[in-house]
């Protein structure tokens, strides 16, 4: 329940929810969740928004910011008094292995431009997803991330960081705490921004010398945890796979990674 830096991890039970929402309402907070919806990802987009809807910060002012670029295939329903869809078109890139990693540049530069002025956290999402049970403000912390489904109760030498020491992702094998997602992050938007922009700048750096991280995006993302650990960690309760059979400490199931085709949807 306590990472060995002392930040909470949650796992149900862990919190008291009323409290917490007494804390976050006294100081109104806006959140932004954060969405990428590119080329044929579209699909996941009305049971994204749907079950967010449902289960996510009920309650609270919520931009749901969805980067496409096929803004024609945005769903049209209706939100929450206190939520809007902000619709931002981008640029896609051939390989879905970049498009995926591209998220890191544009959610720092649209922090640095728009989410500052508009909210005071982000949460940063795969699209391919279901909310299934409530996400609230106990996820909310300067910088959090969420342990891996695959990987939580793994012993390190099993994470699948980047391990080719000609990349900037590197991890040494002595070191690593966690086997972080790529697809659940967050935190304030300042500290998103940093997050993102490192993520982005070692990528780029890996770029130039040709190389590309094991994980991609993730595999950044596990490298910026290590040397910047997260004021919270998210159990995997908040991003599971249902391949995985259910484990008893696993109480609920708050999210929830969609079955896909690959072929049917990636490079499509
Ligand atoms: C994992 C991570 C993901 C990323 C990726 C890197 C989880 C649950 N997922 O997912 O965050 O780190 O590994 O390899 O931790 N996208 C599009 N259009 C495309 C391709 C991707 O919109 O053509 C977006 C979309 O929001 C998608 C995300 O990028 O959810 C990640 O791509 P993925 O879901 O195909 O990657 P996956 O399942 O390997």
């Amino acid at each position: 329940m306590m990472t060995p830096w002392f930040a909470p991890i949650l796992w149900d039970g862990s919190y008291n929810i009323d409290i917490l929402n007494a804390q976050f309402h006294q100081r109104h907070v806006r959140i932004g969740l954060t969405v990428f919806a590119i080329k044929k990802y579209t699909v996941f987009m009305k049971t994204f928004i749907e079950t967010a809807e449902k289960f996510f910060m009920v309650g609270y002012k919520v931009n749901y910011y969805v980067f496409t670029d096929r803004v024609k295939e945005m769903p049209n329903i209706t939100l929450a008094d206190g939520r809007q869809l902000v619709v931002l078109e981008v640029p896609s890139y051939k390989r879905w292995q970049e498009v995926s990693m591209r998220r890191m540049e544009m959610i720092r530069d649209n922090s640095s431009k728009r989410f500052i002025n508009e909210v005071d956290y982000l949460v940063c999402v795969d699209v391919d997803i279901k909310f299934t049970d409530e996400v609230g403000v106990e996820i909310l912390s300067d910088v959090f991330g969420t342990l891996h489904p695959g990987y939580f109760r793994a012993p390190r030498e099993h994470f699948t960081y980047e391990r080719r020491k000609a990349s900037a992702a590197y991890i040494p094998p002595d070191e690593g705490d966690f086997y972080y997602a790529g697809g659940y992050f967050g935190g304030t938007v300042e500290e998103v921004y940093m997050l993102t922009s490192f993520c982005h700048s070692e990528m780029m750096t890996d770029k130039g010398n040709n190389i590309e991280a094991i994980w991609h995006d993730e595999s950044y993302l596990n490298k910026y945890f290590l040397y910047h650990k997260p004021t919270k960690v998210l159990s995997p309760e908040y991003l599971w796979d249902d391949n995985i059979e259910v484990p008893e400490v696993l109480k609920r199931r708050r999210s929830v990674i969609v079955p896909k085709n690959y072929n049917a949807v990636r490079n499509r």
